[in-house]
């Protein structure tokens, strides 16, 4: 049955019907008892299986198909009018060719199928900031995943009401053809179309097509940013809660950063950890001239390989019920998941991510996919926090970049300024990682971890980082941090996860001019006794090595930089070429 009366809504939902030409239609209301209804019929097709209930209760598995496991950002677009405005670093298609090129592939593909129309809310239902969206899908495997990660259902058709303000969205699965997969996101139409994937943030289209791609569109005209960004709130032993972000690229920690549990010496004196999100953020500049973060999500889609009751203990307790695990390993035994490093006793009865029986001893590959995950309610996090559904959100008093870097980037150091940090996220480097397609392990440029979500030009996007410096009055301070150098045998320096407490509090420690630092080339850095090792098996030695800028690396780095730039042309804001100057000089000084 319709839901709404909204002739906008009816008559697209018309057009992508007619187009499509599925057997039937259903609305998502939102309703426990449909979604309840959708488990049964998914578990029945095969397309989840559900767990053990007493252990894992309202826990699902679900396999996608083998050659659809990340997503694919050769195949994701950016269709403007203008090939410029989508820039050298999107993958870009003419509208109308697009539009045609994926017609012809959704024409009649859901014959045989169901379409389920899921209206969906990221932010706060009604709250200022919030955003509406209607994905149009065949798959049961989105409506839940859906369900989970936004907010779904009748209150968005309430909110609407007549009004054509609404993203479209339409996914198929098809044929999961990988040479006919396609992504794409026309930011002027305010529409997203994505075909032939079922995975994670190919097919969520609330996620990284709407929250990142299309809303940093929104943002850039509305003078606010959507960015790939965690929030955690850090309680100190005084009670105050200051909040920061980080961007992270993708599998470099921010699920992990967000859900921090503080070392029992910080616990012991007061310390706690709350979070508000841990992949997007969208920041506004608050009536009192503060930047400030609202979480548009509901759920985490977060990585399963490498959690656990260590690592990241917090995560661990949100997937224990509710919970849908996607390419993990399922043990056979009792019927509950498995994936690497989650403890040190494999199952030896087990079934691997493709769903073909796979034991320690005879293993040829992972349990678990590398990129496998967890679609998991926020609500279950033990540390969410109480400001999670504040529509204005939180007060953010630093912003933390970083990623993967074996050598050349220290544990942390702070930007000189607004532009200068602007300048820092914009040469952020990272190895590659297994949450997109590609080889793991090189480096590459992704600024600000936006290079895959960046949903304009990147060079006018950092341009609008810089012009947001003039209406924040009290802007955060920006850092960098690197959890992930290495020693000759490859292996992490610092000890990282709960440990990066002990950064985060020199950090904000900076922020309210609580701690000195010492200038360098690269910015400011901490005096080595400044960090506090109380604690952790880490000398102060190691923090000297940690916390030392390789000069011939950095000139090294500031090269790559200048190749990394060039593709930007004129459009490169003369400010970030200055800095990159600036940096040089210093260096060769
Ligand atoms: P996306 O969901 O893809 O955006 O990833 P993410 O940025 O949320 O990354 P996540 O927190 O899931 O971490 C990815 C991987 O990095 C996991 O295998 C973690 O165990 C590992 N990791 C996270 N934090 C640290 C750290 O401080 N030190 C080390 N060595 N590894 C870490
Ligand atoms: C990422 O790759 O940054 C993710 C996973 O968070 S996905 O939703 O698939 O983009
Ligand atoms: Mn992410």
């Amino acid at each position: 049955m319709e839901l709404t009366k909204n002739q906008h809504i009816l008559n697209w939902i018309n057009e992508q019907v007619a187009l499509t030409k599925p057997d039937q239609v259903i609305w998502i209301d939102g309703s426990e008892a449909q979604l309840e209804g959708l488990r049964e019929e998914a578990c029945a097709t095969g397309e989840i299986t559900k767990l053990n209930q007493e252990k894992l209760p309202g826990c699902y598995l679900h396999r996608s198909d083998p050659t659809d496991v990340a997503r694919v950002e050769s195949r994701t677009f950016i269709c403007c009018k203008k090939k410029e405005d989508a820039g050298p670093t999107n993958n870009w298609m003419d509208p109308e060719e697009m539009y045609a090129k994926l017609r012809k592939l959704y024409d009649g593909s859901m014959k045989g199928r169901t379409m389920y129309v899921i209206p969906y809310c990221m932010g706060v239902v009604g709250s200022p900031f919030a955003k509406y969206g209607i994905e149009l899908t065949d798959s049961i495997y989105v409506v839940l995943n859906m369900a989970i990660m936004t907010r779904v259902g009748q209150a968005i058709f309430d909110q609407l009401g007549d009004s054509p303000d609404f993203i479209k969205g339409l996914h198929a699965k098809a044929n999961l053809d990988p040479e006919e997969r396609y992504i794409v996101q026309f930011p002027e139409d305010n529409t997203i179309m994505s075909i032939n994937s079922g995975y994670g943030g190919n097919v969520l289209q609330g996620t990284k097509c709407f929250a990142l791609r299309i809303a940093s569109n929104l943002g850039r005209q509305e003078g606010w940013l959507a960015e790939h960004m965690l929030i955690l709130g850090i309680q100190n032993p005084k009670g105050e809660i200051r909040y920061v972000t980080g961007a992270f690229p993708s599998a470099c920690g921010k699920t992990n950063l967000a859900m921090l549990i503080p070392p029992e010496g910080y616990q012991k004196n007061g310390w706690k950890c709350w979070c508000v999100g841990d992949d997007i953020a969208w920041l506004r500049v608050g009536p009192d001239g503060r930047l400030w973060a609202v979480n548009p999500e509901k759920g985490f889609f977060g990585v399963a390989p490498g959690t656990n009751e260590k690592s990241n203990p917090n995560a661990l307790a949100t997937t224990q019920k509710g919970t849908i695990f996607t390419n993990v390993a399922l043990n056979l035994d009792d019927n509950t998941v498995w994936w690497e490093k989650l403890d040190k006793n494999p199952p030896h009865n087990a079934l691997d991510w493709k769903g073909n029986p796979w034991s320690p001893e005879t293993a040829e590959g992972p349990a678990a996919h590398p990129n496998s995950r967890f679609t998991a309610p926020a609500e279950n996090c033990p540390c969410i926090s109480p400001e999670f559904n504040n529509p204005n959100g939180v007060p953010i008093s630093a912003i933390i970049f970083g990623g993967r870097r074996a050598k050349t980037a220290p544990l942390v150091y702070q930007s000189r300024d607004w532009k200068h940090g602007v300048f820092v996220g914009s040469i952020m480097g990272s190895e590659k990682t297994a949450a997109a397609e590609g080889t793991v392990g090189e480096t590459r440029r992704d600024p600000m971890a936006m290079l895959p979500f960046c949903g304009y030009h990147m060079a006018d996007y950092w341009q609008h980082w810089l012009d947001m410096e003039q209406s924040i009055a009290n802007p955060p301070k920006i850092f960098n941090v690197n959890w992930f150098r290495t020693d000759e045998h490859g292996e992490f320096i610092w000890p990282g996860f709960s440990e990066n407490l002990r950064v985060v509090e020199w950090i904000l420690k900076r922020c309210f001019d609580e701690v000195g630092a010492r200038e360098t080339e690269i910015g400011y850095l901490p005096n080595v006794e400044d960090i506090n090792l109380e604690g952790v098996d880490v000398s102060r030695e190691t923090l000297a090595d940690l916390l030392s800028v390789d000069k011939d690396l950095w000139k090294e780095e500031a090269a790559g930089v200048r190749g990394f730039y060039k593709q930007f042309g004129d459009k490169l804001p003369k400010e970030l070429a200055q800095e990159l100057d600036a940096l040089e000089e210093r260096l060769n000084a």
